[in-house]
């Protein structure tokens, strides 16, 4: 991947957890590299395909001076934050934040912290059997959309499955969806549970009937074996209500670990 770098800027700003600090400020050196692929801007010459670096530096300052942070590392945050929020180019950013002032009572050259952020593409499954299905899939997916460190970038049509796991019980509704985000997947699987507590989900039989299940698939190529996220999601390969509405949104993905496309694993389980 092509950088975009800016170098050793230097910024006044009121960051720090002492009181002096906060009141008379001091200096920062900021270093970012951006992840954007240059080469169609290199090709047309257009700056309107890349990222105007004068006018980056500017908008970070302001950023940077906005508010007061107690820590580097809040203040690095948000300036990873800003620049995948606003630059549409940018797929990835690296902050490196130097304190070279910092008030620790002797001489040190800097202190400092760096940061890497990208935008991650995940996919969640939805399911619903109880009450309005096909209402309680879209409230979820207002929720989702009002979040604000996730962009909603496709919806699959909701469709019609019979119960799967636990067959005693009322038809699903069923969609998936494809998101971008900069959280990890913990933190995104903490707001699914959130969104569905919110929305009165109640855990009573495994598998059973549900207002409103949010479940990660995939995120990006991860493979973990957390029991809180466990990714990618153990049981899509089994399930024709996961994989028909992902296969509508993205057939050619490919499974981390079997490293088959969702069009054919659909295909497996369907000739079965
Ligand atoms: N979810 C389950 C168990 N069984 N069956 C269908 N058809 N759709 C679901 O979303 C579903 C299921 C556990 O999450
Ligand atoms: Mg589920
Ligand atoms: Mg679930």
């Amino acid at each position: 991947m092509d950088k975009l770098y800016l170098k050793d800027v230097e910024i006044f700003a009121n960051h720090g957890v002492f009181q002096e600090e906060k009141s008379l400020g001091q200096k920062f050196i900021m270093s970012l590299e951006l992840d954007v692929d240059l080469r169609e801007a290199a090709v047309t010459g257009d700056l309107s395909k890349s990222v105007h670096y004068g006018e980056l530096c500017h908008n970070i300052e302001k950023e940077f001076q906005k508010e007061s942070y107690d820590l580097i590392e809040t203040a690095a945050e948000k300036v990873a934050e800003y620049i995948l929020y606003n630059y549409d180019l940018v797929n990835g950013v690296k902050v490196l934040l130097k304190k070279p002032w910092a008030p620790i009572g002797r001489h040190l050259d800097t202190a400092a912290v760096e940061i890497y952020r990208k935008w991650n593409k995940a996919y969640i499954s939805i399911g619903s059997n109880i009450g309005e299905k096909e209402d309680n899939i879209n409230m979820a997916i207002e929720k989702l959309k009002e979040v604000n460190e996730i962009k909603v970038t496709k919806v699959s049509s909701i469709i019609e499955t019979e119960p799967w796991g636990y067959e005693n019980q009322d038809s699903f509704k069923n969609a998936a969806i494809e998101i971008k985000t900069f959280l990890n997947p913990r933190e995104l699987m903490t707001i699914l549970l959130n969104i569905e507590k919110e929305m009165k989900r109640e855990r009573i039989i495994k598998w059973g009937p549900r207002i409103i299940d949010l479940d990660i698939i995939l995120f990006d190529d991860y493979i973990t074996s957390d029991d809180y996220v466990t990714i990618p999601h153990p049981r899509m390969e089994e399930r024709e209500f996961v994989l028909v509405p992902l296969n509508e949104i993205a057939p050619n993905l490919i499974h981390p670990l079997t490293k088959k496309r969702i069009f054919r694993m659909l295909s497996e389980i369907q000739n079965l």
